[in-house]
């Protein structure tokens, strides 16, 4: 029996530059995400919108940092909570900053396990500034870097949730916009970065069979956090950080294609998706199909064979 899907929305979007991601989990919903994954045979419970954490009586309420702080104490709790409920959960976004509080409730399952975490970050971006190295401020720009252990976060999450991943178990992925700080503090802590440049010359059958093998190695857990601007702008233009250059359709859909057959992820994000900038909806579709590709929709109805 596949697991029970468990999705949960998350309407931030204090952590973006500007306003919209908020809507993303009503149009994921929207363009039928829950017929979708009934179709491919799994019991779906869609258990609404996270419920963040209220503010400190004495925090200034457009403490952007602050805001965050109460959705990831809350999504921490829910995150780890369907981990133990033994459910595949699908955080719905929501901004990047979302992943802070998701990974943190999935860290913490794995490490009560014993069970090693990967995480598979597919992104234009690094997402590896800090507090100190951000030239935006904005926090969607910094959960790579968190899920680290990097300081400046203390307080964002609760204290029992504060599970750093091994960096060279972080595996971003897509990558082609880079702070001076993110190229840094990546190369210091042995992250692994397969930019647009590495996927240009070896493709990305190649460096993703490495990763899941990683992964398979030791029976680890893979978290997949799904920006849609990983995903090449004309296809995918609902973005407020859109970078040209990105992964095609097909590219795409193949990721989700061998991380299905390799049966290694447990949980995912879709985040970033700012359905004001979309095109008749098509960026909310083509995500919903590629989840539908990673969660056993197939073009032909048995495994590839090899060559
Ligand atoms: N690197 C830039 C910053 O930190 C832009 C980050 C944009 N991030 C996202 N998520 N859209 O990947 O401000
Ligand atoms: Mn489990
Ligand atoms: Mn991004
Ligand atoms: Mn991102």
């Amino acid at each position: 029996m596949p697991p029970p899907i468990q999705l949960l929305g998350v309407p931030v979007d204090v952590g973006a530059g500007q306003k919209g991601a908020s809507m993303g989990p009503a149009a994921l919903r929207l363009v039928g995400l829950v017929d979708t994954l009934e179709e491919l045979g799994f019991s779906v419970r869609d258990l609404g919108d996270v419920t963040p954490k209220p503010l400190p009586a004495d925090a200034d309420p457009k403490d952007r940092r602050a805001q965050i702080a109460g959705w990831c104490h809350a999504l921490a709790e829910r995150s780890y909570g369907m981990m133990r409920d033994g459910a595949f959960p699908i955080f719905l976004g929501g901004d990047h900053s979302l992943s802070i509080g998701s990974v943190s409730g999935v860290a913490r399952h794995c490490a009560e396990q014993g069970r090693p975490l990967f995480v598979l970050w597919l992104d234009a971006h690094g997402d590896f500034n800090t507090p100190s190295t951000s030239p935006s401020g904005n926090i969607h720009g910094m959960p790579a870097a968190f899920l680290c252990g990097e300081e400046g976060f203390d307080g964002i999450v609760p204290d029992a949730y504060r599970t750093p991943v091994d960096p060279t178990r972080v595996h971003l992925f897509g990558i082609r916009s880079l702070d001076q700080g993110e190229r840094v503090l990546l190369r210091a802590r042995g992250v692994d970065v397969a930019d647009m440049r590495l996927i240009d010359e070896y493709g990305v059958a190649a460096l993703m069979r490495r990763i899941i093998e990683k992964v398979q190695a030791v029976g680890g857990h893979l978290h997949v956090s799904l920006d849609i601007d990983f995903l090449d702008p004309s296809f995918a233009p609902a973005v407020g950080t859109a970078v040209p250059g990105g992964a095609t359709y097909r590219e795409a859909h193949l990721i989700m294609e061998m991380l299905h057959d390799a049966g290694v992820v447990g949980s995912l994000d879709i985040v970033e998706l700012n359905p004001i900038l979309d095109e008749r909806g098509k960026s909310a579709h083509a995500l919903v199909d590629l989840v539908a590709s990673l969660l056993g929709r197939r073009i032909l109805d048995h495994p590839t064979r090899s060559l």
